[in-house]
């Protein structure tokens, strides 16, 4: 399934193939939207020998319909509503947009939306923001590389120190974006570098040659920034938020990215972040600091995305009394209700740094009058770098599941007023995101955007769908159930052989891929497990830890708190307990460190297995690539058993109930 250089990924041309059978009427005037739904509509009856027309035409099979009426009314601008009546199937939208995305959601349903009768349904984003957010330098960074925790090659955007001449494949990627409901991509890494300042200035029309590629896919394009543009680019003096002068200077450049690309989307900032400059070197609040670039994107409808990752990486391991994990909470709970209306923040679903288990960040749900996105991580930075398996559709649909009050109270995916954001893991690697399995979270981030609700599994049934065309194979079954055999789990899986229970970390320093337990231990950024002789994990409890546990509302504060309400998942992130403690699962601490460890590097070899046996009904090269990483898979999974199984049997002594080999 390629596609000229490369892979086809969720749009295979065979996906089309029910819509491109169709005689087709696209009653929907004019514009770039329209005409990208009827290019699409275009190329699959090409392929499939069917016929679009637009207006006129009376019996048509599938009628895709704009209308300012009253079937258009109530949609918004992505809405669309789908019906099918008297061998009719109709798509209505108030706009291009939301035609597009009907057009999508007919492909995803296959034959099924030309069969039967079907009253009218409406389908409309829960969310209005879906926005990737690519960590992309425009220099090769000397430590970094060029995407920064990418996984997939070289960058989309980038190439040879500037925009890549030819936009084809970033026009192919926002096809594939609009295709599962993402809306927004910012094109440059959070951490802002010298050359990449640039771009909000002299550079902005390489900016706006992509946001030209995106835009007829219903992508608006956003660009980060660094909080000292002021001083870099504008030589000023200062950077201050509240200085006159500095106000004017965001206010003059923002209408020039605004004459060169009239619909931009907005700012996306790292400041007091990392060593990235900020408002606190000026006394300044991170509200202040918001609002400034706030203030100047409002006149022309832009949003400031602010990232609240803010913490001391310069922590003395010593200290006992500081905690990364309450840095976020601290620092901006306060400023609530100060933001602008168009400063969102941007807060990482959980309050350390994408592990492969953390509670959902206590800023969710407290900060009731400002606009939060919650950022997500598809690059997969510490969750196997995509060459392990580890589809993260389950993590992400229990945080946007969660209610921070407990009860009946709101779920986080309701609370993301500003928007669901993911750090995107597609580069210029044919298979987009380096292991081609990979490309289903890439998937499922959007699904999950579009409707925060979504059962993970039926979307990872539509990514199988689409992708595989398992209908056109040999033996649809096999390939489905092995599909879902290797991926459904793989998460759980990945949390067997790595950093047990919630704990975190023990990656190698640098570039987190691979087991050092003590890696971290002893380091500035905050990252301890503190195991000893007699047990582990992080005391993060109000009575006799950090307090973090305390930042929780509703029943949280009480249940994380507790050693004996804390579910097993997250114990050792809230409670330092002895080896011999036991989990509700009725083992031992330390017994269920050793038994997952096993447990996680069987299930790798399971899953390699199963792929293997699905050589015969998968596009060859995505075979072996995929064969590929499942050895360097259960090669790395091996050594995080190992490596972790006998660092705790050497530091606590205790030998594992079933007398297997730990080294
Ligand atoms: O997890 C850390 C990563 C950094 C990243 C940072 C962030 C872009 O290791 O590479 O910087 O998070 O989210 O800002």
């Amino acid at each position: 399934m390629r596609t000229g250089d490369f892979d086809a990924a969720w749009l295979p041309p065979a996906a089309f193939r029910a819509v491109g059978r169709r005689r087709t009427l696209l009653r929907a005037g004019d514009g770039p939207l329209v005409d990208t739904v009827h290019g699409e509509v275009a190329d699959a009856c090409g392929r499939f020998g069917g016929r679009v027309v637009r207006d006129g035409g009376e019996d048509a099979e599938l009628v895709l319909e704009v209308t300012g009426g009253p079937a258009g009314a109530g949609l918004g601008d992505e809405g669309f509503a789908l019906a099918r009546r008297g061998g009719t199937t109709t798509v209505t939208a108030s706009g291009g947009r939301g035609l597009l995305y009907g057009l999508f959601h007919v492909v995803r349903l296959g034959e099924d939306a030309f069969r039967g009768e079907r009253p009218r349904e409406e389908h409309r984003p829960a969310l209005a923001v879906r926005m990737l957010d690519h960590w992309d330098n425009v220099a090769v960074h000397p430590v970094m590389g060029q995407v920064e925790r990418g996984y997939a090659g070289g960058s989309l955007f980038w190439a040879d120190g500037r925009a890549r001449g030819d936009l084809g494949r970033v026009r192919a990627y926002g096809r594939l974006l609009a295709a599962c409901g993402v809306n927004a991509v910012a094109v440059n890494n959070v951490n802002v570098h010298e050359t990449e300042a640039h771009l909000l200035t002299d550079r902005i029309g390489e900016v706006a040659a992509i946001a030209d590629a995106l835009r007829p896919y219903g992508i608006r394009t956003h660009l980060s920034v660094t909080f000292a543009a002021p001083m870099v680019l504008g030589s000023l003096p200062t950077a201050d938020p509240l200085d006159a002068a500095v106000r004017a200077w965001w206010r003059g450049a923002t209408a020039r990215v605004y004459e060169a690309i009239g619909d931009f989307g907005g700012y996306v900032v790292k400041a007091d972040s990392e060593g990235r400059p900020g408002p606190f070197a000026y006394g300044r609040s991170h509200a202040d600091g918001a609002n400034a670039l706030a203030a100047a994107l409002e006149p022309y409808g832009g949003t400031v995305h602010w990232r609240t990752f803010v913490y001391d990486h310069h922590q003395d391991w010593r200290d006992r009394s500081t905690d990364r994990a309450r840095a976020a909470y601290d620092h901006f709970t306060p400023l609530d209700g100060e933001f602008a209306p168009n400063a969102v923040l941007q807060v990482k679903h959980g309050p350390m740094d994408f592990q492969v288990r953390e509670p959902v960040s206590p800023l969710i749900g407290a900060m009731p009058r400002t606009r939060l996105a919650v950022e997500v991580q598809a690059t997969q930075e510490y969750t196997g770098q995509q060459r392990h398996v580890c589809w993260l559709g389950p993590m992400w649909s229990e945080v946007l599941r969660f209610r921070p009050e407990g009860g009946s109270g709101p779920r986080v995916g309701e609370l993301a007023r500003g928007g669901l954001v993911a750090v995107s893991n597609a580069g210029d690697d044919p298979f987009w995101t380096g292991h081609p399995l990979a490309q289903a979270n890439l998937y499922t981030f959007g699904r999950l955007a579009w409707d925060p609700r979504a059962d993970p599994g039926a979307v990872l049934d539509e990514w199988i769908r689409l992708t595989f065309t398992p209908e056109r194979s040999a033996d649809p079954v096999r390939l489905t159930d092995g599909l879902h055999a290797v991926l459904d789990g793989s998460w759980a899986t990945y949390e067997k052989y790595t950093a047990p229970l919630g704990v975190g970390f023990m990656v190698q320093p640098g570039h987190h891929y691979g087991p050092s337990v003590d890696g971290y231990e002893y380091s500035p950024w905050g990252t301890y497990h503190f195991a000893d002789r007699d047990g582990v994990g992080v005391d993060r409890s109000t009575a006799t830890g950090t307090g973090y546990a305390g930042q929780y509302a509703g029943p949280w504060a009480e249940v994380y708190g507790s050693v004996e309400t804390c579910p097993d998942e997250l114990l050792l992130f809230f409670h330092h307990v002895p080896y011999g403690h036991v989990l509700h699962s009725g083992r031992t601490v330390i017994q269920h460190i050793y038994d997952t460890r096993f447990e996680g590097v069987a299930e790798v070899e399971e899953a390699r297995r199963v792929w293997a046996g699905l050589a015969d009904l998968v596009d060859p090269a995505r075979h072996a690539r995929v064969a590929e990483r499942y050895e360097e898979q259960l090669r790395s999974a091996r050594e995080w058993r190992d490596q972790v199984n006998s660092y705790f049997l050497r530091k606590s002594g205790v030998p594992d109930a079933r007398g297997r080999t730990i080294h």
